[in-house]
C-alpha cells in the first residue's frame, strides 16, 4: 500500500503518522504531503526519512490510500483529484460528512457499509466518534429514543494555536489567540461558529453525524459543546433515554464486551475515566454508569477519549485497515 498523509505536519497528521507506525500498517511507501513551506523537509517514519512533497507530486505518485487532515477547503479541492488518480481518500474534515453520496464511518459501528465504490470516505467529528462507539451496542439492545450530551473538550481539538494560547496564558506570556476569550482558568460554551438556531456547528455535527452513522434518524440528540483548559482528550456527560428498560449490570457487561470500549467504573476506589489517562490511547473509556433516577428507562454515562487518536487519526487508520482487510483498495 502506498499511503499519502495530507497535512502531515499538523496536529492530527503527526498523530496519523504515529498511529500508522505503531499499528504496523502494511505500507510500502509513505507520501507525506504538506503546504509549500514544508516541501523538501523530511519526516522520519519507522527509522527512515521521507521527503515532504506537494499535493501535485503526491497525486503523480498514485497512492492507494490518502489520509487527509488539511481542512475542509483543501479537501474539497484536492480529494477528488486523488480519487481521479486512483486513491481512496479518508478525509478528516467536515467537508464531505453530510453528503448523501459519502459514507461517514466509525469502524466499530458501520464499517460494513463500505464497498469498493467508496473512493472518498468521511471520518466523523471527534466528539461524535467517541459517543457513537458507546451508543451503538446499547442502541442494538435497548433502542435509544433520546440523547442529551454536554462535552468538555480539549484545546487540541482547535489546533496548535490553541495549545499555545493555553500554555502562554499559564506562563503569563502574551501571544496569538485562538479563542475570543482566555482559556486558562476559564470555560467557553462555544465550539466552532454559531448557527441560526442558537447552537454551534460542533453541536449540530453531534446531532446530524450521530443519526447518519447510526443509520437512524429517529434517535433525538441535543448537545452543548464546551471548551475547557485541558489537553489529552474530550470528555462527555451523556444522558440516554431508551425505548426498553435495562438492567444496570447488563449495561456494564454489554459495554465491557463492546469493541473499542474500556469500562473504568469503580467509584468505591475513585476510578473513572479522565483525559489524562485517555491521552495517547486508541480506546474510548466509559464510567460513572448509573441509572437516571429522574426518568424511567434512562441512563447516565461519562465518556472520555483522546480526540486526536480515536477522535481523528486512529479512526481514519482503522478505516484504512478495514479497507485493506476486506480488499476494498
Ligand atoms: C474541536 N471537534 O474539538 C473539534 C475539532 O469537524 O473535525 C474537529 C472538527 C471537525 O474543536
Amino acid at each position: 500500500m502506498k499511503v499519502a498523509v495530507v497535512g502531515a505536519t499538523g496536529l492530527v497528521g503527526t498523530v496519523m503518522l504515529k498511529v500508522l507506525e505503531e499499528r504496523n500498517f502494511p505500507l510500502t511507501e509513505l507520501i507525506p504531503v504538506a503546504s509549500e513551506k514544508s516541501v523538501g523537509k523530511e519526516i522520519t517514519f519507522k527509522g527512515k526519512k521521507f521527503p515532504i512533497v506537494s499535493m501535485d507530486t503526491a497525486i503523480s505518485m498514485k497512492p492507494d490510500i490518502a489520509l487527509f487532515s488539511a481542512g475542509g477547503n483543501t479537501s474539497l479541492e484536492h480529494a477528488p483529484r486523488f480519487k481521479e488518480a486512483g486513491a481512496t481518500v479518508i478525509d478528516n474534515s467536515s467537508a464531505w460528512r453530510m453528503d448523501p453520496a459519502i459514507k461517514l464511518i466509525v469502524p466499530e459501528v458501520n464499517a460494513h457499509e463500505l464497498s469498493i465504490d467508496n473512493k472518498i470516505i468521511a471520518n466523523p467529528n471527534c466528539s461524535t466518534i467517541q459517543m457513537v462507539v458507546v451508543l451503538k451496542p446499547l442502541h442494538d439492545k435497548y433502542k435509544i429514543k433520546r440523547v442529551v450530551v454536554s462535552t468538555y473538550q480539549s484545546v487540541t481539538g482547535t489546533g496548535v494555536k490553541a495549545v499555545e494560547q493555553l500554555m502562554n496564558e499559564r506562563k503569563g506570556i502574551d501571544g496569538p489567540k485562538a479563542y475570543p476569550y482566555e482559556i486558562d482558568l476559564n470555560v467557553l460554551p462555544h465550539i466552532d461558529i454559531f448557527t441560526d438556531n442558537g447552537y454551534t456547528k460542533e453541536e449540530m455535527k453531534m446531532v446530524k453525524e450521530t443519526n447518519k452513522i447510526m443509520s437512524d434518524d429517529s434517535i433525538k440528540v441535543t448537545a452543548t459543546t464546551v471548551r475547557i483548559p485541558v489537553m489529552g482528550g474530550h470528555s462527555e456527560s451523556v444522558n440516554i433515554e431508551f425505548e426498553n428498560d435495562f438492567d444496570l449490570a447488563e449495561v456494564r457487561s454489554i459495554l465491557e464486551k463492546a469493541p473499542g470500549v474500556i469500562v473504568v467504573d469503580d467509584v468505591a476506589n475513585l476510578k473513572y475515566p479522565m483525559p489524562k489517562d485517555a491521552h495517547e490511547k486508541d480506546e474510548v473509556f466509559v464510567g460513572r454508569i448509573r441509572r437516571d433516577e429522574s426518568a424511567p428507562k434512562a441512563l447516565n454515562l461519562w465518556i472520555v477519549a483522546d480526540n486526536l487518536r480515536k477522535g481523528a487519526a486512529t479512526n481514519a487508520v482503522q478505516i484504512a485497515e478495514y479497507l485493506v482487510q476486506k480488499e476494498l483498495v
